[in-house]
C-alpha cells in the first residue's frame, strides 16, 4: 500500500513536470511563419502567395499561420534570397532575373526557346531545378517555382518595326535585358517595383514584360501601344529559411513539399488567364492597340536573338555547368509540357 501510494506520487510528479514542458508549446498555438514579396499586393507574385498560404492553413488545419509582406514591406527584390538566408523572413519570392549571374541555372529558362505560356514554363522550370538541383539554392528549401507569361513591348509610342524600336528607352532585367539590346532599344534595367515611377517620370518610354502588368499596374494607362512578341518568360523562386523549415514538424513539412509542382501549375494558369483578361481590359478601358508584326518583319526580329543562347552556352560552360544539356532539357521539357 505504502509502494502504491509512493508509486502515485511520483506519477502524479512526472505528469505535473510533462505537463509544465508542454505548456508553451501547447499555449503557442500555431508555428507563425513570414512571407515576403516585393510587389505589390494586387500583381501575379502576390496572388500565388495568398494561394499557397490559404492552402497550406487549411491542409494543416491550423498548425501553421502565415503572415504575408506584399509590396516590399518585410524584403525587397533584390535583397530576397539573402534576406531569406539571414532569416529576416522564413519565406521569401524572387524573380531570377534580377540577379542572373546567381541564377545561371535556372534562368536558362528565359533564353529565346519557344516556351509558349506560364503553365508551360513554370513545369519546365520545375523540373530544370529538380534535375540539376542548382547551388545557387543549397542554403534555402525551396518550396516552388514559376514562370511569367512570355514577355511583350508595352510602350507609349507604337512599334512596328526595328527602326521604331531603335534607341527607344525600355525597361527590362535579366535575360530579357539582352534581348531588347539585341532589337536595338536603349535597355535600363530595374525591377518591376521601380518601374511605375520610371515610366511616370519618362525615365523609360515602355516596358518588356508579361502583359498581365498592364492591368495589376495600370501601365495602359501610359503605355498605348504593345507590340506582340511573345519572347522569353521570366523565372521565380519561393524559398523557405533552412532553419526555419528544419524546424518545422514532419507532417506540415510534407503538406508543403506535396505542393510544389501543384503550387508551380496553379500560378502558371493563373497568369495565363489573367493575360488573357489583362489584355481585353487594357482594349477595353484604354483603347491600347495591340500590334501583330507582319511575318517577314517577326523574322527579321527571331534572327536578331539567335546568338543569345550560344552566349549563354558558352559563358555557362566557362563556369563548369553542362549548359548543352540543360539547354537540350528545356527545349525536350517544353516539347512535353506544351504538348499535354
Ligand atoms: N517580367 C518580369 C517579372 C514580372 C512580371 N510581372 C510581374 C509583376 C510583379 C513583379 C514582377 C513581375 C519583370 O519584368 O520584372
Amino acid at each position: 500500500m505504502r509502494l502504491k501510494l509512493g508509486c502515485f506520487f511520483v506519477g502524479v510528479f512526472v505528469a505535473a513536470l510533462v505537463a509544465a514542458a508542454l505548456a508553451p508549446i501547447v499555449a503557442a498555438g500555431p508555428v507563425t511563419l513570414s512571407y515576403a514579396n516585393f510587389p505589390p499586393a494586387p500583381t501575379f507574385p502576390c496572388v500565388q502567395m495568398e494561394q499557397w498560404k490559404k492552402e497550406v492553413e487549411k491542409r494543416t488545419g491550423g498548425k501553421v499561420a502565415i503572415n504575408t509582406y506584399p509590396g516590399g514591406t518585410l524584403l525587397g527584390a533584390k535583397g530576397m534570397m539573402d534576406g531569406v538566408i539571414e532569416g529576416q523572413a522564413d519565406i521569401g519570392c524572387l524573380c531570377m532575373a534580377y540577379q542572373p549571374g546567381r541564377f545561371l541555372i535556372t534562368n536558362a529558362t528565359s533564353l529565346p526557346l519557344g516556351i509558349p505560356s506560364a503553365k508551360v514554363g513554370s513545369l519546365v522550370l520545375w523540373e530544370i531545378y529538380k534535375k540539376y538541383k542548382p547551388k545557387a539554392f543549397a542554403k534555402v528549401k525551396v518550396l516552388t517555382m514559376f514562370t511569367t507569361a512570355p514577355a511583350n513591348v508595352m510602350c507609349k509610342k507604337p512599334i512596328r518595326n526595328l527602326d521604331d524600336m531603335k534607341g527607344t528607352d525600355l525597361r527590362a532585367s535579366g535575360g530579357a535585358a539582352r534581348i531588347l539590346k539585341a532589337w536595338g532599344a536603349n535597355q535600363v534595367g530595374m525591377p518591376m517595383s521601380a518601374t511605375p515611377e520610371s515610366l511616370q517620370k519618362g525615365v523609360v518610354q515602355g516596358l518588356f514584360s508579361s502583359l498581365e502588368v498592364m492591368k495589376d499596374f495600370k501601365f495602359a494607362e501610359i503605355c498605348r501601344y504593345v507590340t506582340m512578341t511573345d519572347t522569353v518568360i521570366y523565372p521565380f523562386a519561393v524559398v523557405m529559411n533552412i532553419d526555419s523549415w528544419n524546424a518545422l514538424p514532419k507532417d506540415v513539412q510534407k503538406v508543403m513539399a506535396d505542393m510544389s509542382v501543384e503550387q508551380a501549375k496553379w500560378t502558371g494558369d493563373y497568369m495565363d488567364d489573367h493575360v488573357k483578361e489583362a489584355n481585353e481590359w487594357s482594349k477595353k478601358t484604354h483603347k491600347v492597340e495591340f500590334i501583330e508584326l507582319p511575318k517577314e518583319e517577326k523574322a527579321k526580329w527571331d534572327k536578331l536573338l539567335e546568338p543569345i543562347t550560344n552566349e549563354w552556352i558558352q559563358n555557362a560552360k566557362g563556369k563548369g555547368l553542362p549548359a548543352e544539356a540543360i539547354v537540350e532539357d528545356i527545349k525536350a521539357f517544353t516539347k512535353k509540357y506544351a504538348g499535354q
